[in-house]
C-alpha cells in the first residue's frame, strides 16, 4: 500500500479559475517524465505542457516538485496547476490513472503519510482537519496553533522529563549501594515529577474551552407562541431559515442557524413555543425545545412587549438572558419603561433597535465564556482523557513515597505512554480511520 503512488484533485469543485492535482509516493518522478517529460526543479513553479498517455497536450499549467523526505507526506510530491476545467482535471487524471503503481488517493490519505512518515504527529494531524474544518476566526487561530505543533510539543516535553526521571530511578534501581546515586538524585528526579503533573494539570484546567470553541457554542430561543423569536433569529441570520407566521405554534421542530459572531462559532436554536394548550405536534416540538434548552450554553427568553407578561424559565439553570422583543408596539413611554425593566435587552425588528447590542452582547458572552487567555491546548475529548490518564498516573507514583521503587517506576512508565497516545506514538492503530476519516480526497 505504502508502495503505491497516490494522487487526487486537491482543489475544491470543477470547473473553477485553477485546479490542482497533487501526487505523492515513490512513482512521482516517474509520472513527471511521463506527463511533462522531465523533473523540474524542485520547491520552484515551472511552466510546463502537460501531455496524456498519447502525447497530446492537455494543458499548461505550473508544475511544482517537492522531493522526498522534506515534503508535506515525506516522499516525493508533485503538484500540478491547471487551467480549473473539467474535461481538463478529467484528462490529467485519466492520464494519471494509467499509471503503474498509481491510484486515486483516499479521503486524508495524503495527511495519513505524512503522519506514518512522522511529517505530523496525531494532534497535528487533528488540528489540520480542524483547520480545514473552521468557519470562525477564534477556530481558525486554535487549529492553527495546534497543525503548527503546540499540543506536539507540550506532549513531547513532558515525555522527555518523564524518561529521564525514569532512568534517574532506575540506575538507582540498578546501583542501589553506589555512591554515584544519591538519594539527592532521585529527590530532583521526583520534583521534576511533580513539576510535569501540575504543568499537565494547568492545561487541563481550561474549562474546556478547546473543546467549546471547536464544536461551537449552542444558544436556544425560548418564549411564548408570537414571541418573535423566529422572527428574530431570521433577523441575526439575515436570511430566511425558520418559518415566521402570525398564527401562533407554526415552529414544530427545532431549526437551526450557525453564526459566526465575532469570531466565535454560535449555533442558534429556534424552537416551539412554551405554552399552555397545544397540539400533540407542537407538545412533541415543546418538548424537544426544553431538552435542547437543558444542555445550551446559554438560552435567550423572549417576551413580546406589547403581549402579556411571561414568565422566564431557564430549564436545568442555564445561564439566561432576556430580552424584549416588538417594542414599537408598546404605545406609552411609561408602559415601555415598565416592561423594558424586565429585560436585559429590548428589540424591535421594525425600528431594528437593540440588534446591534443583541449581537454584541452574544460575541461578548462568546468570548468571555472561552476566558481570555492565550490558545487552548487541548482541543478534543481524546486529548483530554489521555493527559487526564497521565496524571492519574503520575499522582499515583508521586504518592506513597514508602512503596517499591520498581512500582513507582512502572506508572511512570504509563504515564509516559498515555503522552505518547496524544502525540499518536503509542497504541491508535485503532483510532487511525476514524481521524483521517475526517479529511476530504485530495489532503
Ligand atoms: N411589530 C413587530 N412585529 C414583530 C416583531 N418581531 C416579530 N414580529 C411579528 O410577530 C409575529 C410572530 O413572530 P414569530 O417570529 O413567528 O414568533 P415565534 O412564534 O416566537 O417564532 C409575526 O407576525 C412577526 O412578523 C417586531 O419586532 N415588531
Ligand atoms: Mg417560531
Amino acid at each position: 500500500m505504502a508502495g503505491d503512488t497516490i494522487y487526487a484533485l486537491a482543489s475544491g469543485g470543477t470547473p473553477a479559475g485553477v485546479a490542482v492535482i497533487r501526487m505523492s509516493g515513490p512513482g512521482v518522478r516517474f509520472g513527471l517524465e511521463t506527463l511533462i517529460d522531465s523533473i523540474p526543479e524542485p520547491r520552484r513553479a515551472s511552466l510546463r505542457t502537460i501531455r496524456n498517455a498519447s502525447g497530446e497536450p492537455v494543458d499548461r499549467g505550473l508544475v511544482l516538485f517537492f522531493p522526498g523526505p522534506a515534503s508535506f507526506t515525506g516522499e516525493d510530491i508533485a503538484e500540478f496547476h491547471l487551467h480549473g476545467g473539467r474535461a481538463v482535471v478529467a484528462a490529467v487524471l485519466d492520464s494519471l490513472e494509467g499509471l503503474p503503481g498509481f491510484r486515486a488517493a483516499e479521503a486524508g490519505e495524503f495527511t495519513r503519510r505524512a503522519f506514518e512518515t512522522g511529517r505530523l504527529d496525531l494532534s497535528q494531524v487533528e488540528g489540520l482537519a480542524d483547520l480545514v474544518a473552521a468557519e470562525t476566526e477564534a477556530q481558525r487561530r486554535q487549529a492553527l496553533q495546534q497543525a503548527g505543533g503546540g499540543l506536539r510539543e507540550a506532549c513531547e516535553g513532558w515525555r522527555e522529563r518523564l524518561v529521564r526521571a525514569r532512568a534517574l530511578l532506575e540506575a538507582e534501581l540498578d546501583f542501589p549501594d553506589e555512591e554515584d546515586v544519591p538519594g539527592s538524585v532521585s529527590d530532583s528526579a521526583w520534583a521534576d515529577v511533580a513539576a510535569v503533573s501540575s504543568e499537565i494539570g494547568e492545561a487541563l484546567a481550561d474549562s474546556h474551552r478547546g473543546e467549546r470553541l471547536r464544536d461551537g457554542f449552542e444558544v436556544v430561543v425560548l418564549g411564548a407562541p408570537n414571541a418573535g423569536k423566529s422572527s428574530l433569529i431570521n433577523a441575526l441570520a439575515r436570511r430566511d431559515v425558520a418559518i415566521v407566521s402570525e398564527e401562533p405554534g407554526t415552529t414544530r421542530d427545532v431549526i437551526e442557524v450557525r453564526l459566526d459572531l465575532g469570531g466565535y462559532p454560535v449555533t442558534v436554536v429556534d424552537t416551539a413555543g412554551l405554552r399552555e394548550a397545544a397540539g400533540a405536534i407542537e407538545r412533541e416540538g415543546m418538548r424537544r425545545a426544553a431538552r435542547r434548552a437543558e444542555a445550551a450554553d446559554l438560552v435567550l427568553w423572549l417576551e413580546d412587549m406589547a403581549g402579556p407578561v411571561t414568565e422566564a424559565k431557564s430549564p436545568g439553570g442555564v445561564r439566561m438572558i432576556r430580552i424584549g422583543t416588538k417594542a414599537d408596539r408598546v404605545d406609552s413611554e411609561e408602559e415601555r419603561t415598565a416592561r423594558a425593566d424586565r429585560c436585559e435587552i429590548v428589540t424591535s425588528l421594525v425600528t431594528g433597535e437593540g440588534l446591534d447590542t443583541l449581537v454584541g452582547r452574544l460575541g461578548e458572552w462568546a468570548r468571555r465564556a472561552l476566558g481570555g487567555r492565550g490558545a487552548a491546548l487541548v482541543t478534543r475529548t481524546r486529548q483530554r482523557s489521555a493527559l487526564a490518564g497521565c496524571r492519574v498516573a503520575l499522582d499515583e507514583a508521586l504518592g506513597g513515597a514508602d512503596r517499591p521503587l520498581e512500582l513507582r517506576a512502572e506508572e511512570l512508565r504509563r504515564a509516559s505512554d498515555a503522552l505518547g497516545r496524544v502525540t499518536g506514538r503509542v497504541d491508535v492503530e485503532e483510532l487511525l480511520d476514524v481521524i483521517f476519516g475526517e479529511f476530504c480526497i485530495g489532503k
